[in-house]
């Protein structure tokens, strides 16, 4: 899943809110190198970020949406407005990555009545305060719990089953020791039997580890992929696709029975 981010205060520092054209051409440049799927997101999430006017989110969405129509790779918007869910739909998204898990009002009902994929990821908190103080007895037993609630939600709504991927949602709400448990144990959280989709990408944790900046997180963040994968990872998002994609392209030449040794 390669990243097209169009805000303009993406931690990661690619925001591309302000020019359309250069969006398009990076979601592009993104399927050439190798993603099959791309998510776009046109509302900051880092941790701090304020929450953004629906006009302005639907305005710097639908141009990049419509431009990508018949572009070959499925589309996934990362919202949790039930008004951007609806629009994001009509204009052709595949799947709803859902930072909130489909827990604001109306966003169950938003994806219910469509065949649209969604994503459920667990936040402690939201993005305003998320990173002050998180605390949890046992990290992955409280996320799997709380994936496990918004599966049943989401099924007793209206969506079923094959239509969910579940994200622990690393960063959101979680110290540098959380999110190593969520990664040491990451292969716990498929209980579901439900696809895991890992978002570690260029994320803090990687520069607390490293204490590498940003823009010099690509090894880091490789290594944070590898692991995924290795523990049932089937979806990466990622900002770096070609990268990411020759990193499974010498895990899948182990063959199938030594990747996961
Ligand atoms: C929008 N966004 C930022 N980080 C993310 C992550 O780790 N997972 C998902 N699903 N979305 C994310």
């Amino acid at each position: 899943m390669g990243i097209v981010n169009l805000t303009p205060d993406s931690f990661s520092g690619d925001g591309l809110a302000t020019d359309s054209a250069r969006a398009i051409a990076h979601a592009r440049h993104q399927i050439e190198t190798g993603a099959d799927l791309l998510d776009l997101g046109a509302e900051s999430s880092r941790p701090g970020a304020k929450a953004t006017v629906l006009d302005e989110e639907l305005d710097r969405l639908l141009p990049v949406l419509d431009a990508l129509a018949g572009c070959g790779v499925p589309i996934s918007v990362d919202t949790y407005k039930p008004e951007v869910m609806r629009a994001a739909i009509a204009h052709g998204a595949s799947m709803i990555n859902d930072i909130y898990a489909l827990r604001r009002p109306g966003a169950l009902e938003a994806v219910a009545g469509s065949d649209c994929a969604v994503c459920l990821m667990h936040m402690r908190g939201e993005p305003l305060s998320m990173q002050q103080s998180p605390a949890y007895g046992d990290v992955l037993a409280e996320v799997r719990a709380f994936l496990g609630e918004r599966v049943a939600a989401s099924v007793a709504g209206g969506i079923s089953r094959d239509r969910l991927v579940l994200d622990p949602g690393f960063g959101f709400g979680k110290t540098l020791e959380h999110n190593l448990e969520l990664l040491r144990r990451f292969g716990e959280l498929s209980s579901e039997g439900l696809p895991l989709l890992a978002g570690i990408s260029r994320k803090s944790m990687l520069g607390a580890i490293t204490g590498r900046p940003v823009g010099q997180r690509l090894p880091s963040s490789l290594a944070a992929a590898l692991i995924a994968v290795q523990r049932g990872a089937r979806i990466l998002r990622v900002h770096d696709v070609a990268e990411t994609r020759d990193l499974l392209a010498v895990w899948q030449a182990l063959g199938p029975a030594l990747r996961f040794a």
